[in-house]
């Protein structure tokens, strides 16, 4: 009687595993039609400016392996002073020594267990309190954490000492695509959206191309700065807490509701494109707002800030505005409600981040 109770409870369970197993793969097809064509579509992708006719902007194609994830394990390659110091700092100073000191931890506990076991060791040894050997590993772990504290220190103060700004972006993050105005030229503003992939782009959308940049990372409107242009990037929201990171540039900085977040940069003297994605998880498609950052020649960069509308600040070789200042690095908008040097940025956060406010340095 058990037995047959067991056997039709076993029955009905292999049975629905079965059914399980079954019907699994028949849905999975299903939830994946539904991805490329999720979330709210950001508004109105602006026109794809890769060459279109004589006198368009022509953009970079990124260089594989530069700016972008590689198979290596590690960082990626670092192409800011910033990142480099950092770099640095990582591979070797910090890996060499965890190296060593988990080789050296694995070394004793190994001594410990080989030497010291109850058949090798039979009668322990009741010795406790040795002065010498305790003041050696109390200094020795100080000596090293004073020694990581140096480059580390060093690091910071680098980070948090900019050099004055040529340049000043304000990257804002959407739910979910980010906006890059730029106050310093005329305060034009460009809405950068993730490219969709050949199946899954519809109407005009632009399907993405390699020259655009890879799978995920690729954007219609990148972020332009100049090379070697040291740029302030001022991070703000107008919904989440999203996140504007760029991992070859060594810059992460939240991006939230109501408030200015600034972080900088010294772009590449070289060209080139460099991605990178929102690092805040900030709902449905986190994970489709990358962003990316095209270096040009400052020729170039020009041309574009014409093409976007823009306007450089002054004659070439003028003094530029002072972006670093705490005061509105707005130019050719004098008369956008005559805000005061140190008005927070409202509260509420109702709409905190669409108007150019003054650049107020936050930390
Ligand atoms: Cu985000």
């Amino acid at each position: 009687m058990l037995k047959t109770i067991r056997g039709t409870v076993l029955a009905m369970f292999l049975g629905l595993a079965a059914f399980g197993a079954a019907s699994a793969p028949a849905q999975a097809p299903a939830t994946q039609t539904v991805t490329p064509n999720p979330g709210t579509p950001a508004p109105s992708a602006a026109a794809p400016v890769v060459a279109a006719k004589p006198g368009d902007i022509v953009h970079l194609a990124p260089t594989p392996g530069i700016g972008m994830p590689t198979d290596h394990i590690g960082l990626q390659p670092q192409v800011t002073p910033i990142g480099q110091e950092a770099e640095w700092f990582h591979n070797k100073i910090l890996n060499r020594m965890m190296a060593i000191i988990s080789a050296f931890v694995l070394i004793l506990l190994i001594w410990v267990m080989l030497r010291f076991n109850a058949r090798a060791n039979p009668t322990p040894s009741k010795t406790h309190h040795n002065t010498f050997i305790e003041i050696i590993w109390t200094l020795f772990p100080v000596l090293i954490l004073v020694g990581i504290a140096v480059p580390s220190i060093r690091l910071l103060a680098h980070q948090y000492s900019p050099p004055k700004a040529d340049l000043t972006v304000k990257a804002i993050g959407n739910q979910w695509y980010w906006t890059y105005q730029y106050p310093d030229n005329g305060d034009f503003e460009v809405v950068s959206n993730m490219l969709k992939e050949k199946g899954e782009a519809t109407g005009k959308e632009k399907p993405r191309t390699d020259a655009d940049g890879p799978r995920l990372l690729a954007v219609d409107e990148r972020m332009v700065v100049p090379t070697g242009a040291v740029v302030k990037v001022i991070t703000t929201s107008n919904d989440v807490i999203h996140s504007w990171a760029v991992p070859a540039f060594w810059v992460k900085m939240d991006a939230v509701p109501g408030r200015l977040n600034e972080t900088w940069f010294k772009a590449p003297d070289k060209p080139g494109v460099y991605f990178g994605q929102c690092s805040e998880l900030c709902g449905a498609r986190h994970a489709f707002m990358p962003i990316a950052v095209e270096v040009v020649a400052p020729a170039q960069f020009a041309q574009w800030v014409a093409f976007k509308g823009g306007t450089m600040p002054g004659p070439k070789g003028a003094k530029t505005p002072d972006a670093t200042a705490g005061s509105p690095a707005i130019e050719g908008k004098p008369a956008s409600g005559a805000v005061p040097t140190d008005t927070p940025v409202a509260g509420t956060g109702a709409k905190p981040a669409t108007d150019s406010q003054p650049a107020v340095a936050q930390n």
